[in-house]
């Protein structure tokens, strides 16, 4: 959705853009493959998304595009939080912040039409190769303003099964947190909430609609309860328009009540995703979570009573925890699983230190893991092989974290961390009544049985079992 909006204020300005997303669901592109597409295109400007989990990769291509003597434009939220580094990497500029009121110019300065230094917010290196940071840019006042993504600039099959695909279902309503949690790496937007107002995302919403059919809508909104009256007027809108279609949303504990959650049930909101991080209380008090477990043992089957489904989020392996205080978190997911459709170990569940968090300054020195998103030492950004154990490569797929072992955990904390992961992957597999669900659950149980009596054993039963299984999804 970001280079979407980027994509419509540029042809808007009247320049001729094409979007490539090297990352989608169904199409990985290789760097050779993507330096390739740029050789075809010959494009004036390239620009890239820089998140600190593929900064490496980005860094690579940036220099094989400088190769070549194209000109790199960077943004994103790792552009935001070193800035200086992505210029030291190949990068001619980068955009600090939000992109959408900085591109134009930024644009226009890399094509020689006006002053580098007359653009702000963004950082560049001048003819003499110094580096040139420009005062900052404001935020976006007027988020209203904004012209619709250019969704019709990538193809929507590359996301989901058909036409309408899971591409054309994501939406923003506002930006930034309140909030300070010291692991969130949420600086792009602020600390300011900032939100559009229920008739411009209707409008949206009724485009959507009327252009691709999609009658289900995700919003990426950080906290999108906190202004609580204007989503009261988004419901309401929905009803006065006479609209149909479900949504699902991303809060906070602390920012919703019962009232709140009936009226969105209402209005078609059928699941919220919770970042509930910890069940220990004095690990939501160290990370400025802006909630307590009490509210948590609240909130949850509130939320469930209400109709609406929720997804919560963990976090595990803060650097001061021990087997207990994860024993806390354990407890708290027993008591709230009747309740939760989903608890999501799906995006790994074990704390990163990114970079600009106040978790990564107290400990970078302590646990000597500086710059650690430069090195392939600690890149833990894939599967765990299906060679280990069936039961490994399922229950913690994304472990890799683990080994790049940030945090030095000592075998007891590891161990809880393996059995907190089976909790989740358990309740996920028997909150789903498929027939595969059954089968899957059986396997796990005899590979880990299998395993802990002899690990060869285990490969000979299980590897075969795990080729089928990629085969069935490769067919599928
Ligand atoms: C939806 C979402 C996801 C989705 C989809 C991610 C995707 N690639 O689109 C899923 C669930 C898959 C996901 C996964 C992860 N995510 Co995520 N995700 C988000 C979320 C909530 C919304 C993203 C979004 O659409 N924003 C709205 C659009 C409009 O903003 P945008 O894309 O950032 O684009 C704007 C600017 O960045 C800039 N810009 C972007 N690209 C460019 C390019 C140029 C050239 C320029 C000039 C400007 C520019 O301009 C745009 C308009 O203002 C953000 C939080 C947030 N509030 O943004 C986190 C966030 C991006 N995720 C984050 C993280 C950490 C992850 C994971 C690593 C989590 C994990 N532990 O596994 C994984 C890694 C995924 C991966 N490999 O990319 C961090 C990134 C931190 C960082 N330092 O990189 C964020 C910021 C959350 C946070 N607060 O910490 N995520
Ligand atoms: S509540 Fe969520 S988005 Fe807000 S600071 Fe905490 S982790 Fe980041």
């Amino acid at each position: 959705m970001g280079i979407q909006l980027l994509g419509a204020i540029l042809q808007g300005a009247g320049h001729e853009v094409s979007l490539l997303d090297a990352n989608a669901a169904r199409r990985k592109l290789t760097t050779p493959q993507i330096v390739e597409h740029a050789l075809r295109l010959k494009p004036d400007v390239i620009g890239i998304t820089l998140l600190t989990p593929m900064i490496r990769e980005a860094y690579v291509l940036a220099g094989k595009l400088k190769e070549h003597r194209f000109t790199v434009l960077g943004g994103g939220p790792h552009a935001t939080l070193m800035p200086r580094e992505g210029l030291e990497h190949g990068f001619d500029a980068v955009v600090i912040g939000e992109g959408e009121s900085a591109i134009e110019e930024a644009v226009q300065a890399l094509l020689g039409k006006i002053p580098k230094r007359s653009v702000a917010g963004w950082a560049f290196k001048d003819d003499d190769g110094s580096i040139v940071v420009t005062e900052p840019r404001p935020l976006i006042q007027n988020l209203d303003l904004l012209p619709l993504p250019a969704r019709h600039l990538v193809d929507s099959v590359l996301y989901g099964g058909d036409e309408s695909g899971a591409l054309h279902c994501n939406l923003f309503s506002s930006r930034g947190c309140t909030a300070r949690c010291s692991f969130c790496s949420g600086h792009l937007f602020g600390k300011k909430f900032r939100f559009r107002s229920a008739q411009n995302i209707l409008d949206e919403i009724e485009h959507l609609q009327k252009e691709y059919g999609t009658q289900e809508f995700h919003f990426v909104d950080d906290a999108m309860t906190l202004h609580r009256k204007r989503l009261a007027e988004f419901c309401q809108g929905i009803a006065d328009r006479k609209m149909n279609f479900r949504w699902t949303i991303m809060t906070r504990i602390d920012a919703v009540n019962e009232e709140f959650l009936r009226v969105i049930r209402e209005a078609g909101c059928y699941q919220i995703d919770y970042g509930v991080e910890s069940g220990d209380p004095v690990t939501l008090r160290r990370i400025h979570k802006p909630h307590t477990a009490d509210m948590v043992r609240k909130v949850i089957p509130l939320t469930a009573r209400m109709g609406i489904d929720p997804y919560v989020f963990f976090i595990l392996g803060f650097p001061w925890e021990d087997a207990a205080s994860l024993d806390n978190t354990l407890s708290l997911m027993k008591e709230i699983a009747p309740y939760v459709a989903n608890f999501h170990p799906a995006v790994a569940s074990i704390l990163i230190p990114f970079p600009g968090t106040e978790i990564y300054e107290q400990f970078k020195t302590e646990y000597q893991f500086e710059d650690w998103w430069l090195s392939d030492e600690r890149n833990y950004d894939e599967m765990i092989p299906a060679r280990t154990s069936y039961y490994e490569s399922k229950i913690f797929h994304l472990g890799n974290i683990l080994k790049a072992n940030f945090f030095r955990y000592d075998e007891s904390v590891r161990k809880k961390i393996y059995e907190i992961f089976e909790f989740m992957h358990f309740h996920n597999l028997s909150k789903n009544a498929s027939l595969f669900s059954r089968v899957q659950k059986r396997l796990l149980m005899a590979s880990k049985q299998l395993q802990s009596i002899s690990v060869g054993a285990e490969r000979l039963v299980f590897r075969p079992v795990s080729m089928v299984e990629s085969g069935i999804r490769r067919f599928v």
